[in-house]
């Protein structure tokens, strides 16, 4: 009987190409930049994998000057006999099979389940042409794709004693926006992939310019690493931070952590490397057990006094950076973006694990364990009045929109999602504005000089600014947990400061006041940033505006011989309110930035290097950015 040579699982694996081909963002999350971003994760996790199996020391990717992007390791290879099942090479069913990484050869820890780990078949899926070449058995092996399809079969095109796999991937332009790959964005993604797992060499080399840019990641601290990383601005409470793991039948912990002198918390959660933003059992018993275990030690050496209350986890936490990665055979990604852990046995065993591990570290470091102790009660305090601050700033009605600041020139439409209000620098820049604006829906609120810096004062401070109630009042939706983004009377609050270093610096000042109590504004994508013009030309009675360097160029090359002039604008003050209107505020021709907070890492260091107790890194933050905003824009 002859076998049919379509099978049925043939059949099967051209229909699961088409489906990633017809809904690409089903599979990668988006067409955009992030999606494309992604094929690059999903290639480099299942190198991952191949470490975390302990058989893989190096990945290497590079950026090839036409946008093709080669993940390179040294681990076992992909295996290249039949896979009896599939009646293909296992090079094939990996790069052709939705979900095939684990079918064989399944042991160990994996990258899969959550955004990523849809397998690398989704990749070449999405990618005109993929390139594989496997080292394994004394032979080079290599075979080509184009759109999932392969061209021919794996062939033995060499020998060699080395074992590991190669892929080589073209995004396909036809499903992309855009295939051209973000040298930064990967580079940080990797830095936190050789944090996460100790002693992996990973290197990213951009062959698109002709000088190349190279990195190179190893870190034998692992996460202690990442933790120094990540407070390395900062003043910190007790010297190396604190490490401890365990390995059981439920997988792996391990966890670094580190007080500053700051206010804000950063605890971020690995399971499998993948970060899960949405928290999850792991982080449910690291909380529970930090706050008992530092409240057990307080009492116990009677800092904190029988009457008093006992800390609450918050003030524990307040200032703390720490990092918890824990490693598991089958992990449960849950909630809206997959980014929730929900294996209910890791609650237990992370819980036992920090009870055991703070305990000891306090009990070992009686100095260290009084400076973090007390500076959970001082936060304690801090709250304790920011929330009598609060109570008497409501009672005066001073953080309800029913008594609106005076300053606040309000637009007349009352609907929210129309409605657009610049937070303008300066009184006389905020006259020009009022003059200038379309006041059926744009309101202006000048506000003056250098709001207060809120990442050094803390809350109830910062809630004493006039400035700050004014914003507060006017944006209606109060802060911190009273936050309720429903109430804002704005979908658009513009930031509008001059183009100079002390504009750039009071921009920053509002920017961290909205990503430390209002957060929810940003990610609902309710703040903008205003993009006044940096030049006017002027020739005869033709006026052009340049909003950068290069369109300054750009104009100039574009004027005839006759004379002109160029006026720089230092001050929006410089302005009249016609040009403030038509460069600046008319919906119809201005650019607004958006700003979003999509990498809490980056937006932490860069928030800090700005806003922290140390002046140096801030100095030479804003030198280097102060003409480019869009750092924010991540
Ligand atoms: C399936 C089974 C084995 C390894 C791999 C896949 C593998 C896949 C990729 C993708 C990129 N690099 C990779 N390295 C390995 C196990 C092989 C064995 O048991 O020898």
């Amino acid at each position: 009987m002859a076998k049919s040579t379509y099978s049925a699982k043939d059949i099967q694996v051209l229909e699961g190409l088409e489906a990633v081909r017809k809904r690409p963002g089903m599979y990668v999350g988006s067409t955009g930049p992030k999606g494309l971003h992604h094929l690059v994760y999903e290639v480099v996790d299942n190198s991952v994998d191949e470490a975390l199996a302990g058989h893989c020391t190096s990945v290497e990717i590079v950026i090839h000057a036409d946008n093709a992007i080669s993940v390179t390791d040294n681990g076992r290879g992909i295996p290249v006999d039949k896979v009896p099942k599939y009646r293909k090479t296992g090079v094939e069913v990996v790069l052709t099979v939705l979900h095939a990484g684990g079918k064989f050869g399944g042991e160990g820890y994996k990258v899969s389940g959550g955004l990523h780990g849809v397998g690398v078949s989704v990749v070449n899926a999405l990618s005109k042409r993929l390139d594989v070449e496997v080292k394994r058995d004394g032979k080079i092996w290599t075979q080509s794709y184009e759109y999932g399809k392969p061209k021919g079969s794996l062939e033995a095109t060499g020998r060699s004693k080395a074992t590991g796999t190669r892929i080589t991937v073209w995004a396909d332009d036809a499903v992309f926006v855009a295939v051209d790959f973000d040298f930064d964005t990967i580079s940080t993604r990797m830095q936190e992939t050789a944090f996460l797992n100790r002693d992996l060499k990973i290197t990213l080399t951009d062959e698109r310019e002709l000088e190349p840019r190279r990195v190179e990641y190893r870190y034998s601290g692992g996460i202690v690493d990442f933790v120094k990383h990540l407070n390395q601005k900062k003043d910190t409470i007790h010297g190396r931070p604190i490490y401890f793991d365990s390995t059981s039948s439920e997988g792996e912990v391990e966890v670094a952590m580190q007080w500053n002198t700051g206010y804000s918390e950063a605890v971020l959660a690995f399971a499998n490397n993948i970060h899960t933003h949405e928290g999850g059992t792991h982080l449910e018993g690291f909380r529970s057990a930090l706050t008992r275990v530092v409240n057990d030690y307080a009492r116990r050496k009677d800092i904190l006094k029988e009457k008093e209350e006992n800390l609450s986890g918050e003030d524990i936490r307040e200032g703390l950076t720490a990092i918890i990665s824990v490693k598991l055979i089958d992990p449960q990604f849950e909630g809206q973006t997959k980014t929730k852990l929900g294996n209910p046995e890791m609650r237990g065993f992370v819980l036992s694990t920090v009870m055991q591990g703070v305990a000891e570290y306090l009990e070992e470091h009686p100095r260290p364990a009084r400076g973090i102790v007390s500076k959970a009660a001082q936060a304690a305090k801090a709250r304790a009045a920011a929330r009598k601050a609060r109570e008497l700033t409501r009672r005066k009605g001073l953080l309800e929109s029913s008594t609106l600041p005076g300053k606040l020139a309000d637009c007349s439409l009352s609907d929210a999602a129309l409605c657009e209000v610049y937070l303008v620098e300066g009184d006389s820049a905020g006259g020009s504005a009022k003059q200038a604006r379309d006041r059926s829906f744009q309101a202006i609120l000048p506000l003056k000089g250098k709001i207060l810096n809120v990442e050094k004062s803390g809350l109830n401070k910062a809630l004493t600014s006039n400035e700050i109630q004014a914003m507060i009042t006017a944006l209606g939706t109060s802060i911190g947990e009273e936050f309720n983004l429903e109430a804002a009377r704005y979908h658009k609050a513009i930031i509008m400061t001059d183009a100079d270093v002390d504009g750039a610096h009071i921009r920053c000042l509002i920017l961290t006041f909205f990503y430390r109590y209002m957060r929810e504004m940003i990610e609902a994508g309710y703040v903008y940033i205003a993009q006044p013009p940096l030049y006017k030309v002027t020739q005869g009675r033709k006026q052009q505006y340049a909003y950068s360097e290069k369109e300054l160029q750009e104009i100039l090359a574009g004027l005839d011989e006759k004379k002109h002039s160029i006026q720089r604008y230092k001050g929006l003050g410089e302005m009249n309110p016609d040009q403030l209107w038509d460069t600046t505020m008319d919906p119809s021709t201005r650019t607004l930035l958006q700003v979003t907070v999509d990498d809490a890492l980056a937006a932490e260091e860069a928030f800090s290097d700005l806003m922290g107790t140390q002046v140096e890194p801030r100095r030479e933050f804003i030198q280097r950015r102060a003409k480019d905003v869009r750092f924010l824009d991540i």
